[in-house]
């Protein structure tokens, strides 16, 4: 499909887009000179530009489109409750029936201590609401002060003010003019860029912990009221943790009784081959973020896990939580998510990641990237990976200027049929759960002619 069924032509929604649309995360100048691609139509794993350009969309949108695009069965949900009762809210001691069999849903599938839902539109929402949360347990537990959230450097929490605060982007921080204030950042568990020579991943990742520690014990563990931590982080550049990170992490929250936020926004609903990679990495958590993959990105939707210790001094000592937005429980969105769920499970989708294509993914990427000039470790977990794209192998050094080489990868790959990101020097990738064998060799294929080619182009800056 192009734009012929469009009001606009592709060249006349550019000329507006320039004029009138501020995009996220970008330079404006820099877009504006070259236009937007328009994105007009998906079906199954696969987006098209206007131009009738298909392509493999390796990041499921913005690692959210987990059942694939074009499901009739979502827009069919989405229309009739449209029609039956567009909007209603959970203020006013009332509600609607969608988000309380959603929210029932949720406590049957999370880990078994989480059994309360708090709502919002966005990954960025729900962890505001969790740092409200937590900071007003410890207050209404009688110690106020305990109220400092430590964090991890390069980690997305997201982008409002709270959001930014807890992520862990210096960038982010330096244009906001003042961050919310206790909030400490440590070492991220990312061994590739980060171990000493001789140090082996799983020493890595007791030292990685236990810098979280220190922050700890430098505050006073009076003063500490939670970690916040994505079990792998993202957009910082899927960096899967040693096997030894959260184990020694979970010790020490619990030595020190500091509360541990997980941020699922992208692992959650079957990302790593579990329904959250809790399971995955054995972590007991306090409360859980999740959106994205909730309603695979149809409809915009967040959900804050409460495990049972925060939720009962909430229920029973917090008199009223003075916090909420318009949209929390919205009805369209949380019928839309029941679907996607329903989705997920009919399909078997999570099962189909953890025993079969998670397993191919990883297998593929080491057989055929392994050996390529560029590529300086491969890793993965599920339909998450990351591929580091260095100059010299056994030095780990990187093309400069920083973050080059991985753009120019990515833009390969764009030009040869496959969506996949560039975040500094990791080429990163986060496909939909419906990826078949079949979609990853296609993957594969096209990173490798994307690897080559941008071989070529640094080959000059090799020599
Ligand atoms: N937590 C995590 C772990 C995320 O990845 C958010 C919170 C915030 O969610 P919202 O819905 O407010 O955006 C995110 C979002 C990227 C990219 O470039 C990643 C996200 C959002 C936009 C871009 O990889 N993650």
């Amino acid at each position: 499909m192009t734009l012929s069924n469009h009001k606009y032509s592709l060249q006349q929604l550019q000329a507006l887009d320039a004029a009138h649309h501020l995009h996220p995360f970008t330079d404006h100048k820099e877009l504006r000179s070259t236009g937007s691609r328009m994105i007009v139509r998906g079906e199954g794993p696969f987006i098209y530009d206007s131009e009738g350009f298909e392509i493999l969309d390796a990041m499921a949108g913005l690692w959210c489109v987990n059942i694939g695009y074009g499901r009739d069965e979502l827009a069919d949900v989405a229309a009739q409750q449209m029609r039956e009762l567009p909007f209603y809210n959970s203020f006013f001691k009332c509600t609607t029936p969608s988000p309380v069999q959603l929210s029932a849903k949720l406590a049957e599938l999370a880990p078994p201590n989480m059994n309360q839902v708090f709502y919002g539109s966005s990954g960025s929402e729900a962890n505001d609401t969790a740092l409200r949360l937590v900071r007003h347990y410890w207050s209404l537990e009688g110690k106020p002060d305990k109220n400092i959230v430590i964090s991890r450097d390069n980690a997305y929490h997201g982008s409002t003010v709270a959001g930014a605060s807890l992520g862990g982007m210096t960038h982010m921080h330096k244009q906001m003019g003042g961050v919310v204030p206790n909030i400490v950042h440590v070492m991220a568990p990312y061994a590739y860029g980060l171990s000493l020579p001789g140090e082996s991943e799983h020493e890595f990742g007791l030292r990685a912990a236990r810098a979280i520690e220190d922050a700890i014990l430098a505050a006073g563990a009076d003063k500490v009221a939670a970690l916040i931590g994505e079990p792998i982080m993202g957009a910082g550049g899927v960096k899967i943790p040693p096997a030894s990170y959260w184990p020694e992490v979970q010790r020490i929250c619990k030595k020190y009784d500091v509360l541990l936020m997980l941020d699922e926004v992208i692992t959650g609903y079957g990302r790593t081959g579990e329904w959250f990679a809790a399971t995955t990495f054995g972590i007991e958590a306090d409360t859980i973020t999740t959106a994205k993959a909730l309603t695979s990105g149809y409809q915009p939707l967040s959900a804050l896990l409460v495990g049972d210790r925060i939720a009962s001094t909430l229920v029973e000592k917090g008199g009223e939580f003075y916090h909420g937005y318009t949209y929390s429980g919205h009805p369209v969105c949380c019928a839309v998510a029941l679907k996607n769920l329903e989705i997920i499970e009919n399909e078997g989708l999570v099962e189909r990641v953890r025993d079969d294509t998670g397993p191919y993914l990883a297998d593929q990427l080491a057989r055929r990237l392994n050996g390529h000039p560029l590529v300086g470790e491969r890793r993965s977990v599920g339909m998450m990976a990351a591929i580091e794209i260095v100059s010299d192998k056994a030095a780990r050094s990187r093309f400069l200027p920083a973050g080059s080489a991985a753009g120019k990868v990515r833009d390969h790959a764009i030009r040869n049929g496959l969506m996949a990101r560039a975040t500094d020097d990791t080429i990163i990738m986060s496909p939909p759960l419906i990826w078949t064998r079949h979609m990853i060799d296609l993957a594969c294929d096209r990173l490798l002619t994307a690897l080559d080619l941008a071989e070529a182009d640094l080959a000059s800056q090799r020599a």
